[in-house]
This record gives structure tokens, sequence and C-alpha cells, in this order.
């Protein structure tokens, strides 16, 4: 069929040229920062490609393909997983979930997305499992399973997973790396040790600053003595009493593709701090330097750099904390919906470390807002659930927008914010559209 050639064809000419796909799909003039006049020739061929006229068109900011055009992925299957998963790669194994899937309070674990550097590994069995803590420490540690489950208090939270590279599809210039778009976020509930009681049995030096990880993955070249990534985490993150050693997910043994027997969650901070098939934790004196921890990698400009820029090593800092963010779960993109009747919209909203205070939805590309019902996090790390109704007046495509707040007042962008060379940190508001019929 033309539909998905086209679909390629008009997200191209977004990303690289706006100004000119807007004119050719909308009839824009240049230089507007509205469209403005959606008419004649731009609307026929915008009703035309989406099968419906647009009510709020006016409102739409220029340069923004509209949602219903902006998907271009597609299907493949991973072993254990849902079959609805968007594979992103099959080597190392990267997929994403679609947003609709994330509609539970809790994630469950075939709906979980996977980010893998290495190799998928063989499952390790539990008796043959063990966690090191060396390094800057009184007393050098190996647990065992049994330890593990025994020797230490167990608590159970849900809590968020995200990957630091999550939105990178939405960046340009493109940053290598995985197109994620909004789906690399799980909010499961994990069941493990607090890394702290387990730093404190081992006791920490007075030298102790930083954490280094390391799993039993396989590097993707087959070569034993590299690590796949091995990132780490100050001190102070590290013997927060949400950081875990967890053993189990959702009540059950972690799915290998999520790191079973036992991976750490540092919840609320880029996804790399949380080795999964955890082995090693070596404890530093100073900043980790395993791969995954230099060069370019989690890190983000100290200052806004205009798209492309290079940025100077010195320059650049450790990603730390994710930002505010949320999703629309239900309805899925592309929901037929009845004019005049009012539509239930729901989500997720999280915030890294912080958390949400304030969600709200538009339905007229972002020219007035409603405020949606947001619920508390369970725990502290959860991510929190909203939910609103929104009407549309008239038959016609509309997109919906949401956009969170988190505790300091900081917002969710309309546009894509502050590009970085690797692409993390895209926290820009979800849309989706809908056709009032
Ligand atoms: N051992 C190991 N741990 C790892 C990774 C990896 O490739 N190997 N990927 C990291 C990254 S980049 C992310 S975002 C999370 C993803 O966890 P998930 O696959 O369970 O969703 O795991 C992290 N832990
Ligand atoms: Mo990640």
């Amino acid at each position: 069929m033309t539909g998905k050639r086209m679909e390629r064809g008009l997200c191209e000419l977004y990303d690289e040229d706006p100004e000119r796909a807007d004119a050719l799909v909308f009839g824009r003039r240049s230089g507007t920062s509205r469209r403005g006049f959606l008419q004649g020739a731009g609307l026929a061929s915008m009703g035309a490609v989406l099968g419906a006229s647009i009510p709020f068109n006016e409102n739409m900011p220029a340069g923004l393909i509209p949602s219903a055009l902006a998907d271009d992925l597609e299907d493949f299957e991973i072993e254990g997983k849902h079959p609805g998963l968007t594979v992103l790669n099959d080597r190392p194994v990267n997929a994403e979930t679609p947003p609709h899937l994330l509609d539970d309070d809790v994630t469950p674990n075939d709906i979980h997305f996977i980010r893998n550097n290495g190799a998928m590994p063989q499952p390790m069995a539990k008796e043959e499992w063990s966690l090191t803590i060396d390094g800057e420490v009184e007393e050098e540690l190996e647990l065992s399973w049994d330890q593990l489950m025994n020797d230490f208090e167990h608590v159970t939270l849900k809590l968020q997973l995200e990957c630091g590279g999550n939105g990178r599809a939405g960046f340009n210039p493109s940053p290598s790396g995985n197109q994620w778009t909004v789906g690399a976020i799980g909010n499961s509930e994990w069941t493990g040790v607090r890394l702290k009681d387990i730093l404190e049995r081992a006791g920490l030096r007075p030298s102790a600053t930083y954490t280094g990880h390391y799993g039993y993955d396989p590097h993707l070249s087959g070569d034993a003595d590299r690590e796949a990534i091995s990132r780490g985490g100050p001190i102070d993150k590290m013997m927060d009493p949400h950081t875990i050693v967890a053993f189990a997910m959702n009540g059950e043994d972690i799915p290998i593709a999520n790191g079973y027997p036992v991976r750490l969650i540092a919840p609320g901070w880029a996804g790399s701090v949380s080795q999964k098939w955890l082995t090693r934790i070596w404890v530093r004196d100073r900043e980790h330097d395993g791969p995954g921890m230099t060069g370019l990698s989690y890190r983000v400009p100290r200052y806004p750099v205009a798209p492309g820029t290079e940025v100077p090593h010195e320059d650049m800092m450790v990603m730390s904390s994710m930002i505010v963010k949320s999703i629309i779960s239900h309805p899925e993109a592309g929901t037929e919906v009845e004019a005049g009747r009012p539509v239930e919209v729901r989500g997720q909203a999280w915030a890294g470390d912080d958390h949400v205070t304030a969600m709200e939805v538009s339905l007229d590309f972002g020219v007035t807002w409603q405020q949606a019902e947001l619920s508390d996090p369970p725990n502290r790390y959860s991510w929190q659930r909203w939910r609103a109704e929104v009407t549309p007046p008239m038959q016609g495509y509309y997109e919906i927008w949401a956009r969170a707040t988190d505790g300091n007042g900081r917002q969710q962008p309309m546009v894509v914010p502050g590009w970085n060379p690797r692409g993390y940190l895209n926290n820009v508001c979800h849309r989706i559209d809908v056709m009032a019929v």
C-alpha cells in the first residue's frame, strides 16, 4: 500500500525541511508562527491525508507533523514478551512499549521494555549466582542467593525505570542510538534488598564515593574480557533506601531479558545505572570509568547548545535524575471517538527523583488546557496515574496533548527540548490523534 510510503516520505520531509513540509501539507505561508489559514489546497490535501477535517487547525504550531502521521515503526516478536512491543533492534535486543500498553498502574513483566547493550545471556542458575561487593569497603562480601534471601530485610516497591535515551527519536539532527519514541519506560513492582543494607554490612570506607556495576551479559563481540556496559552512581544515590538489589518483578522471577536472577534498580535515574544480571558492585574512590561512563555516553552538556553542536568533553556532565514526563496510555492513538461525547483520557506521569504535582490536557493544540485528576504515588519513585475527560465539539481530526508539572514547577515543553549530542532527556509533551465521527 502507498500509505506507508507516504508516511515515511512525510516524516522525512518534516525532519529535513519543516517549513516546506508545512507549506505542502497545510498550504502555510512561511514566516508565520501559526498555520493560521488552513484553507483551499492545503486544507484539502491535509484532509485527504488524514481522511478528516481539522477543526482546530488554526492553532496547530508550524513545523509540527500531525501525530497521526508520525508513526513509522515495524513490529517483531521477542520470546516471553508481548507481541505488541516495538522492536527497535534485534542485536542487541531493544524493544519499547507502545503507550497504549502502559495503561496499568503496575507494568506487567511481558510489557516492560528491554534495553540491552550486549548479548542476551544464558540464564545463570540461582545456586551459581553470587554478588561481590569490593573496593572501598571494610569487608569484602560475596553474597549467595540464600544469603540475599535470608540475611537482609526485603522491600517491595513500584519503581519507574526509564532509559536515558527515551524520546531520542524526536531530536533533530538525529543522534546515534536507539530511536526510542516514548515507550522506554516501565513501572513494575520490584522486590529486593536495599543496596544500603548490603553496603552497610560491608562497611563503607570514608574514601567510598561512587559505585561501579557489573553483570554477566556478554559483550556483543563475544570477547569475555569486555563488559557490555558498566555504569555506576554516586554513593548518596546508592544509599537511598529506594535503590534495591531486586530478585523479583511483580512477584515472579525477573524475566531473563530484564536481568534474571538479580538486578539493581536505581529508580528515577537513567536506566543504565540499574545494572541487569548483577554480579558485582565495585565501590570506588572516584567516578567510575567503565563502558558507558566515559566519552559522550550518558552525558549531557552543562549549558544549552544549538542542535548539531560538537561539545567539548569537559563541558559534558554525567546524567543523574530523569526529568518530568508523562504519557497518554488511553485511548490508543488513532482511535475513533464520538463527536460531542466525553472521551476518557488516562495516562502516567513521573519526574525522576521528584514527583508530579499537576497534569493537564489540551484538545486544541495547546491553546486551552484543563486539569486532569492526578493520583498520589503509592510510594516514592512510582509513576502516578492521571485521568481526564475531553469532548471533541464536532467531527474531525483532533490531537490530545498531555503536560505534567513537577514539584519545582518545571513543566514538559511543547516542543522538543535541549538538543544534546547523544539525544537524552527528551521530555516533550506526548500527543495522540483521535478521530471524532
Ligand atoms: N548488564 C546490563 N545491565 C543493563 C543494561 C545492559 O545492557 N546490560 N542496559 C541498561 C540500560 S541502558 C537500561 S535503560 C536498563 C533497561 O532495563 P530493562 O531492559 O529491564 O528495561 O537496563 C540497564 N542495565
Ligand atoms: Mo538506557
